[in-house]
């Protein structure tokens, strides 16, 4: 079956609800046909910019109106995030992500020292994804010249539930910046949480809208709620690996082409539930050598735990820009 951007909210319930086994053998099924199943892409976030963040996302430790354990620190200089580059690079990382706690980027020498981030560490060989809120065309554009490979901007939620989350921007601005992004050569990266407190039909229809996206995001983070401590949704229950399973499993069947990230939340999921995770065709991953994901209160497995792990399951860490080679072949096959 070829690429679908047609994809019905019942066609896409019937699949999140087959039988579990079922479910998970179509997932890896789908999974083999267009990915090499044996690699893993591993990629590690800096914080570029922490905290103060003048959003109010329910989820988010970053966030200015919440009091979290999160301290505030200001952009990072360029060396440091080349030497954390270089580090994740010797162990066999092979994308940097780099985020920054604003609401949008502004035309300033902030941003101009991005570019440089970008530009240098692009340069060692790695690909870089960036996530630093909303973005105009013409700073996608900046951003593609630097040599961005990716950028990172999720939807979270459904349309309908998006609100109860976040007040502070609309599904619609988030909406635009990914599509500013589409008038780039810059990939999108774009996914959402489980565990806000979403029914099955806010999975549905999240989902929904990232297939009828077209092309579909390159990359789909699935995160995991990691509850923080004094935000809104610090006291909501553990998502159930089932779910998780579920909803990666999910999305590789609609968006089989897309690279599918167990991201936020993989920390707390025993290596069984990961192995899970990767049958149902989650292909990517975070790892760190801090123990965090972004900021000090979402903690994330360790180079050296991982490599351990994926020895054990046979897998092996996929070098850079695979994805893009795979898209020019297959950009190749349909001049033909
Ligand atoms: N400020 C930028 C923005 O919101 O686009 C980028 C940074 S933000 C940390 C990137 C994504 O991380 C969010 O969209 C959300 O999906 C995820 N995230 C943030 N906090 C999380 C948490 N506590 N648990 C799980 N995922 C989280
Ligand atoms: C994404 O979807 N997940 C990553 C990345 N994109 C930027 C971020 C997860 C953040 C977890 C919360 C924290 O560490 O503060
Ligand atoms: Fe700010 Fe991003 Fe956190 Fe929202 S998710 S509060 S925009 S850092």
């Amino acid at each position: 079956m070829g690429i679908r951007y047609d994809w019905q909210e019942a066609e896409i319930q019937d699949i999140y609800n087959r039988p579990f086994l079922e479910l998970i053998y179509q997932a890896a099924t789908v999974h083999r046909q267009y990915h090499n199943s044996q690699e893993i892409q591993v990629c590690k976030l800096i914080s570029i910019k922490t905290g103060a963040c003048p959003e109010d996302c329910g989820y988010c430790a970053q966030s200015s109106r919440y009091k979290t354990e999160v301290k505030p620190q200001a952009l990072m200089d360029k060396e440091t995030v080349v030497n954390i580059a270089k580090q994740a690079q010797a162990n066999g990382v092979s994308r940097v992500c780099m985020g920054a706690a604003w609401r949008e980027v502004k035309d300033n020498q902030q941003f101009d020292q991005v570019l440089e981030m970008v530009r240098e560490v692009t340069d060692m060989g790695m690909e870089v994804c960036c996530t630093l809120g909303m973005l105009t065309e013409n700073q996608a554009q900046r951003l593609a010249e630097a040599g961005l490979y990716a950028y990172n901007h999720n939807l979270d939620t459904s349309r309908e539930y998006y609100s109860t989350i976040i007040s502070t921007r609309t599904y619609d601005d988030r909406l635009n910046t990914i599509e500013n992004v589409r008038q780039t050569n810059v990939t999108v990266c774009s996914g959402g949480i489980l565990g806000l407190g979403e029914s099955v039909t806010d999975r549905i229809s999240m989902l929904h809208t990232l297939a009828h996206l077209q092309p579909h995001p390159e990359s789909v983070p699935i995160n995991i709620l990691s509850q923080v401590p004094g935000t809104p949704l610090a006291n909501n229950p553990d998502v159930p690996i089932w779910d998780v399973v579920r909803m990666i499993a999910t999305a590789r069947i609609i968006m089989p082409t897309s690279d599918v990230r167990l991201s936020a939340g993989r920390a707390r999921l025993s290596p069984v539930e990961q192995a899970l995770c990767f049958m149902a065709g989650a292909n990517s991953i975070f790892s760190s050598d801090d123990g965090k994901m972004l900021t000090v209160t979402t903690p994330c497995p360790g180079y050296d735990t991982d490599h351990e792990m994926l020895n054990l399951l046979g897998l092996t860490m996929r070098p850079p820009f695979v994805g893009q080679q795979k898209r020019q072949e297959s950009c190749e096959l349909c001049r033909e």
